[in-house]
């Protein structure tokens, strides 16, 4: 019993855990859920997985009662001379199209979704995501072209509250409810943006230009990492996003174009051609 209660409170303290770490809007230790929805691509995501769950355990469900039908009402005892019968078209017919159906359901919504997350929509802003062997650039071509390194924290300087190697020194900084256009790139190898909360993952090629888009809801700071095993140091490359209040951000870009320098289309594609 004791063992049980133990497990029990482990579960309990884990769930805790996932809540607490739930506000930081990072991954927490022994999450069993998607985590937190800020964007309305994220919570797509989150309903065509529900939705797939649900069918998938509707037909675990029948599928089992089926199961348990047979074995009842067909058993030896009650049957004891087994059925010959090989054909029975109706059945046949209903065993084909169901799952045909079954696979349209799941079909319809996942296209549906991929043609809302392809679909650019106009954009207020655009952002530069360039992957580094083993940290990412942000250059802000609307805003001046200014640029900067994104590296994450030593474990050592990372400040109280901020999640052990996710905390970076500059994040990237985008404006709550603006359509942001997300570009990416990388300047040696394949890396991956992923940004969980956003519902985002897009692949960091040399010289090719992906790109991708987000609209931010809530303010906060999201975390997420290069998911692309890149190198040595793949798992210290993390990719932080603060999303504020449109004038928030407006301060923001007034002092980042002082503080950062300003990188020309040009280096950018000669780092990128490299
Ligand atoms: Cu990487």
């Amino acid at each position: 019993m004791r063992g049980r209660g133990t497990v029990f409170l482990g579960f309990v303290s884990a769930m805790m855990l996932d809540a607490r770490h739930g506000l930081a809007q990072a991954p927490a230790n022994w999450q069993t859920s998607f985590g937190v929805s800020a964007s309305e691509t994220k919570e797509r995501i989150v309903a065509l997985h529900d939705h797939i769950l649900l069918i998938g355990v509707c037909i675990v469900a029948l599928v089992a009662m089926l199961i348990g039908f047979a074995l009842l009402r067909f058993r030896a005892s009650r049957h004891p001379t087994a059925s010959k019968v090989t054909r029975m078209p109706w059945l046949e017919f209903g065993w084909t199209i169901a799952p045909v159906l079954v696979l349209g359901a799941i079909a319809a919504p996942s296209l549906q979704l991929l043609a809302y997350e392809s679909d650019i929509p106009d954009a207020q802003l655009t952002i530069k995501a360039s992957g580094h062997q083993w940290f990412w650039r942000y250059s802000y071509p609307d805003n001046g072209g200014f640029a900067y390194d994104s590296i994450m924290l030593p474990p050592a300087s990372v400040p109280a509250g901020e999640p052990r190697l996710l905390a970076v020194d500059n994040r990237m900084v985008v404006p709550v409810g603006a359509v942001v256009h997300i570009q990416v790139t990388s300047s040696d190898v394949v890396h991956s943006f992923f940004m969980p909360a956003l519902g985002l993952q897009i692949y960091a090629m040399p010289g090719r230009l992906n790109e991708t888009w987000t609209r931010v809801e809530k303010p906060g700071v999201y975390y997420g990492q290069c998911n692309q095993i890149c190198g040595l140091n793949h798992s210290f490359m993390p990719i932080a996003i603060e999303a504020m209040a449109q004038p928030d951000f407006d301060a923001w870009v007034r002092d980042a174009a002082t503080r950062y320098p300003v990188v020309s289309a040009a280096t950018i594609s000669a780092q990128v051609a490299k």
